[in-house]
Order: C-alpha cells, then sequence, then structure tokens
C-alpha cells in the first residue's frame, strides 16, 4: 500500500503516489495511492471567505425606474425593497445594493455598468470590503 501525504509541496513522483522502489516490492501494490493520511498538526478548517459590498452612486441623470430595474434584476430585490433602496440612495448620494463574496460582487459591478453603458446612463457602481479592511480573528 503505498501512502502519500496530503501537503502540496511534494514532488512530482511523491504527489502521484509513484513509489521510488518501483512495483514488485513486497507490500507495494505498484504505485497508486489508496489512503491519504492527513498531515500532522495541519490546520484544515475553512476561513469563512471575505465579503464585499457592492454600492450603487447617486447621480442626476439615470432615472429611478433604471435603477430600480438594476436592484431587481442583478441583485434580485422584490420592487418593494428595490424601491426603498433607489431611494436611499438618491438621498444619501450612495448605497449598498447587495454584499458578495469576491468574484460575484466583480461580476455584479460589471453587469451593472454594462447595463448601464448600453442604457447611456452615467450610473456607477462600485466594491469595498465589508469588514472595513480588518482581517479575520482566528478560531
Ligand atoms: N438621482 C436620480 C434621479 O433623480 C436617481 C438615481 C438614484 C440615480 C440612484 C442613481 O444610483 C442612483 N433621477
Amino acid at each position: 500500500m503505498t501512502t502519500v501525504q496530503r501537503s502540496g509541496r511534494k514532488g512530482l513522483a511523491a504527489g502521484a503516489g509513484i513509489s521510488a522502489a518501483g512495483p514488485g516490492r513486497k507490500g507495494d501494490d505498484g504505485g497508486i495511492a489508496t489512503e491519504v493520511a492527513p498531515k500532522a498538526a495541519t490546520k484544515r478548517r475553512l476561513k469563512r471567505p471575505r465579503l464585499y459590498r457592492v454600492i450603487l452612486l447617486n447621480d442626476d441623470y439615470t432615472t429611478m425606474e433604471f435603477v430600480v430595474l438594476i436592484l431587481q434584476h442583478v441583485f434580485h430585490h422584490g420592487e418593494s425593497s428595490a424601491h426603498a433602496v433607489m431611494l436611499n440612495i438618491h438621498q444619501k448620494g450612495a448605497g449598498v445594493a447587495g454584499i458578495y463574496t469576491y468574484e460575484i460582487a466583480e461580476t455584479k459591478v460589471a453587469q451593472v455598468l454594462e447595463y448601464a453603458q448600453q442604457a447611456e446612463y452615467p450610473l456607477q457602481c462600485t466594491m469595498e470590503p465589508d469588514d472595513d479592511g480588518k482581517e479575520e480573528d482566528e478560531s
């Protein structure tokens, strides 16, 4: 039985479960690993991913209706929530449309900018860490 250590930094042969002794040796199955021994004292707990706020900015030209549609279709707000969020942005100058992991937030920002450009509105959209730059604590 060939046993490999769970480690990303082993050589290619070790990583593939290939024995240096080669096949034919007593107790050696020819090199295909069937068990993976957990590396001692390796922390395997997954960290919570960082989250990002997607922010819409107010402007004087984009229509309220367009912003409500964006909030419904890109951010999955219901009609009344979309209306409340849009009004908050209109009054305060900016507001949170939604909170997502990095790549989803990035995609939403790109979608908003694409739709706004298509419709020839100057609507702006950005993202920022939801934790205000603080690193996650252990545990
Ligand atoms: N201020 C815009 C208007 O009065 C509406 C608006 C709301 C625009 C929110 C952008 O992110 C925005 N037509």
